[in-house]
């Protein structure tokens, strides 16, 4: 009967642990000549999930809009992020390039799910090599899922051992019950 009342501690625990998506949004300038800090602050094991939109210009004329993606170029050794498609949306935490499970890592383009390996500021850039002659912007929504703490999940385990325990108690209890009638009979 215990491990009954036990159990909604243990489900209340795990939904805690579903923690929900905080939500930012952000305007990638395709003018500034650098990564560009997002002020959303990253931990290893997050769940980040990046979306974005909007037209930036590569040169001035319309005929260079380009959205996040960018053009399916690889970009030369000059740009912000070689290798990746040239013009396109591309992020880093720190240092270290967007893992990219589909694409190029450091390629955030106009959807983009990864986890964490690092912890420290999300960076996104317009993905050039000459920035003077740009214009536009990508407007981006980023949305962070954080890893469960080590501290929940131990909660979890611990709860989870407390209902296996007085389950055992209470199942050993009926069958001595159980035994005892049998005798009796
Ligand atoms: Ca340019």
């Amino acid at each position: 009967m215990r491990a009954i009342h036990l159990l909604p501690i243990l489900l209340a625990l795990l939904g805690a642990g579903r923690a929900e998506a905080t939500s930012f949004t952000f305007d990638v300038l395709a003018a500034v000549p650098s990564f560009q800090d997002t002020g959303v602050d990253i931990a290893t094991g997050d769940v980040v999930i990046i979306t974005a939109s909007g037209t930036a210009y590569w040169v001035t004329a319309s005929w260079s809009a380009v959205g996040p993606n960018g053009e399916n170029i690889p970009a030369d050794a000059g740009f912000l992020q070689p290798g990746v498609n040239k013009w396109s949306l591309v992020g880093r935490v720190e240092s270290t390039p967007v893992p990219n499970p589909v694409d190029e890592d450091g390629f955030v383009g106009d959807a983009l799910t990864f986890v964490s390996p690092v912890t420290g500021d999300l960076l996104l850039a317009f993905n050039d090599d000459g920035f003077g002659d740009n214009s536009g912007s990508f407007n981006v929504t980023i949305s962070i899922i954080p890893e469960p703490s080590t501290a929940l999940l131990l909660a979890c385990g611990v709860a989870w051992i407390g209902v296996r325990h007085r389950r055992r108690q209470s199942s050993d209890r009926i069958h001595n019950h159980s035994v005892a009638g049998g005798g009796s009979t």
